[in-house]
C-alpha cells in the first residue's frame, strides 16, 4: 500500500504563461486605495523637493538620490520646491497619502516610516527609462493614493555567513527592500562557516573565522573552491549600511547565532570556547561534530557577554537576534562539568542547558535596554521569557503554537518564504527542496493563519512576515538575484496589502510593469515567461 501524499503533476505551464499586459499604475505591494486623477505632473528643470521636516529628511534624501540617478543630474532640495513632505499627525504609524496633482506632489504621513512608504510609491510611478528632462517631456500620472501596512513587521533575512556578500550587494538589496515597503533587514552575521562582524574584544573571530578554504580550519562543505575566500564587515561598514538603510525606512537587526551554528567562533577561539573534557558526541544537521558552545565553560559566558555588548553598541535597533536554532541531539550528554551544572540547577535533561544559556543572553541584552529575538527552538521547554520575539520557520503551525503560548511571532515558514528553495520543477532549476519547491504563485498564495477564526487571539501575536535567503549555495551576484526576484515582490504584497485585496492576475500585470525597473537596475530575476 502506498502511503505517501499525492502531489499530482507539477503545473509546469504556469512558468511559461505570459504575464498579462502591464497597467497604467503598477504599484507593488497593492495600496489600500488608488484613485487615478486625469492629467500628469510634468518634471521640469524647476521641479525640486521642498525642504523637508525632520521626520521626512531621510526619505527626502532617498528620493533625491534616486532622482539624481534617474535624471543624471543633481536633483535639488530647497525652500520653494514643489514636492512636499507634509506632517499629518492624525495619520497612523506607517500610513501615508501620496497626492500627485498638476503642479504639486504631496507626501503626507505622521511617521518616518510613513514618509518612506510614500516615497517608495512615488518612485514606482516614475518612468523606468526617461530621457533627460532637459531634452524631453517627462511626467508622472496624477493620482491620489491612501495606504497603510497590514503587518507592522515586514522583513527579509539574509545569510551572510555561509557566503560573504559585499556591502555594495547589501545596499543594492536594501534599496529594493525599501522600494517594496519592507521595513526590516535581519542580518545573519555568524554561522558554522563564517563569522562576519568585527568584534574588538576578539580579533581572531574575523582573522580566522571569516575565511574558508582548503588550508583553513573552516573547511568548505558545499563548495570546492581551492583558495582562501570569505570576508567580514568592519564596524565602519556596518555603520554605513545602518545609515543607508535608515534613510530608506529599514531597521537592521543583527543576528549572532548561539549556542549551535557556532563552529566559526569555536575554531577561532579554541582556548576560550573548547572544553577538552567534554566527550559528548553529536552531528549537527549540516553534519558538524563541533559547532555548539558549552554551557559549562566560563569562557562561553565571557564570550556571549562581550560580543553582545559590542553588538548592542553598534546597532541602534531595539532588538538583537540570538538564533537558538538546530542544537543537535547528543550535545552536553557526556561531560562532568555539564552534569554538575545540571545538578546545581535541578535540570533533568541536558537540553535544559540551552535555556540556561539563552536566559543569560537575555539578561545581557535586557541590561543594555534591548529586546531579544530568537528562532522557534528558543521556546522549547519554556526556555526564554515571553518578552522574546520568536521567528518560526519549520512550518506555519510552529508559529501558531508559539503565538498561542503568548510569544510575539514573526512568521517565516520555509514552505512559503524560503528563497533558497527552487522556484521551478525542472531538474536544472537552481535551489534546494527540503521544504518543497517554491514557485512564485505558491509564494503569492500564502495566507498567514487563514485557518484561524478572525477573532482568534493568536492573530494579535503575529507581528509580521519575513522571507529569508540562506546562502549555502549562493555565492555570486547573479545567483543571489535569481533566487530573490521576483519572489520578493510577491512576499511584499503578503506583508503589506490587505488579504481581501489580493488578486493573482492583477499582481502578475503589475509585476510585468515592475520588470522594467528590475531590468533597468540590471537585476538577474527569474523570468516569468
Ligand atoms: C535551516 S531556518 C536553517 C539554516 C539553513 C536552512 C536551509 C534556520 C533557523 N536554520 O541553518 O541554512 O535551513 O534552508
Amino acid at each position: 500500500e502506498v502511503t505517501c501524499i499525492d502531489l499530482g503533476q507539477p503545473a509546469i505551464d504556469r512558468f511559461t504563461t505570459k504575464l498579462p499586459p502591464a497597467k497604467a499604475l503598477n504599484i507593488i505591494p497593492m495600496p489600500a486605495s488608488v484613485t487615478p486623477l486625469s492629467g500628469r505632473f510634468k518634471l521640469t528643470q524647476s521641479t525640486a523637493i521642498a525642504s523637508p521636516n525632520a521626520l521626512a529628511s531621510g526619505a527626502a534624501r532617498w528620493l533625491q538620490e534616486e532622482l539624481t540617478e534617474l535624471l543624471h543630474d543633481d536633483f535639488p532640495i530647497h525652500r520653494d520646491g514643489n514636492i512636499h513632505y507634509q506632517a499629518h499627525p492624525e495619520m497612523a504609524e506607517g500610513a501615508y497619502r501620496l497626492l500627485i496633482e498638476q503642479d504639486n506632489i504631496c507626501l503626507q504621513a505622521s511617521s518616518k516610516s510613513g514618509f518612506t512608504h510614500a516615497t517608495s510609491s512615488l518612485l514606482q510611478l516614475l518612468p523606468a527609462n526617461p530621457e533627460h528632462y532637459a531634452a524631453a517631456a517627462y511626467s508622472i500620472p496624477m493620482v491620489d493614493i491612501q495606504d497603510q501596512p497590514h503587518y507592522p513587521y515586514r522583513g527579509m533575512m539574509l545569510d551572510c555567513a555561509r557566503h560573504f556578500h559585499s556591502i555594495k550587494r547589501l545596499k543594492h538589496l536594501i534599496a529594493q527592500l525599501a522600494r517594496y515597503k519592507f521595513n526590516t533587514f535581519h542580518w545573519h552575521l555568524t554561522d558554522d562557516e563564517g563569522w562576519r562582524i568585527e568584534i574588538d574584544a576578539y580579533p581572531e573571530l574575523t582573522r580566522i573565522g571569516a575565511w574558508r578554504g582548503p588550508n583553513e580550519v573552516l573547511l568548505p562543505q558545499f563548495t570546492t573552491i581551492n583558495q582562501r575566500y570569505g570576508g567580514y564587515y568592519s564596524k565602519q561598514d556596518a555603520k554605513e549600511l545602518i545609515a543607508y538603510a535608515s534613510d530608506r525606512g529599514i531597521t537592521i537587526i543583527p543576528e549572532i547565532d548561539i549556542p549551535g551554528h557556532c563552529r566559526a567562533a569555536i575554531k577561532s577561539l579554541p582556548e576560550l570556547l573548547v572544553d577538552p573534557e567534554d566527550k559528548s558526541q553529536y552531528r549537527s544537521i549540516q553534519n558538524y561534530p563541533d559547532n555548539v558552545l558549552s554551557p559549562a565553560l566560563k569562557g562561553t559566558y565571557t564570550f556571549i557577554s562581550n560580543v553582545l555588548t559590542e553588538i548592542c553598541e553598534l546597532f541602534p535597533a531595539p532588538f538583537v537576534h540570538i538564533g537558538g536554532d538546530e542544537v543537535p541531539a547528543g550535545v552536553w550528554t557526556d561531560s562532568e562539568a555539564c552534569q554538575n551544572l545540571m545538578d546545581q540547577h535541578g535540570y533533568q535533561d541536558p537540553k535544559e542547558l540551552q535555556g540556561h544559556l539563552l536566559r543569560f543572553a537575555e539578561e545581557v541584552l535586557q541590561a543594555k535596554g534591548k529586546q531579544m529575538m530568537g528562532w522557534e527552538e528558543a521556546t522549547d521547554g519554556d526556555k526564554v521569557s515571553k518578552k522574546t520575539t520568536i521567528f518560526s520557520w519549520r512550518s506555519e503551525n510552529a508559529g501558531l503554537i508559539c503565538a498561542q503560548q503568548g510569544y510575539d511571532v514573526v512568521m517565516q515558514p520555509a514552505q512559503f518564504t524560503y528563497l533558497d528553495l527552487a522556484q521551478g520543477y525542472s531538474a536544472d532549476e537552481k535551489g534546494v527542496d527540503w521544504a518543497g519547491k517554491l514557485p512564485l504563485d505558491d509564494v503569492y498564495q500564502y495566507r498567514p493563519l487563514a485557518e484561524l477564526a478572525p477573532e482568534d487571539p493568536a492573530h494579535q501575536q503575529i507581528i509580521g512576515i519575513q522571507t529569508a535567503l540562506w546562502c549555502e549555495l549562493v555565492n555570486n551576484q547573479s545567483r543571489f538575484e535569481y533566487m530573490i526576484y521576483p519572489r520578493l515582490l510577491a512576499i511584499s504584497e503578503i506583508c503589506w496589502s490587505n488579504p481581501q485585496q489580493r488578486n493573482w492576475d492583477d499582481f502578475k500585470a503589475r509585476l510585468n510593469g515592475q520588470l522594467k525597473y528590475l531590468d533597468k537596475a540590471g537585476i538577474n530575476y527569474r523570468h516569468c515567461e
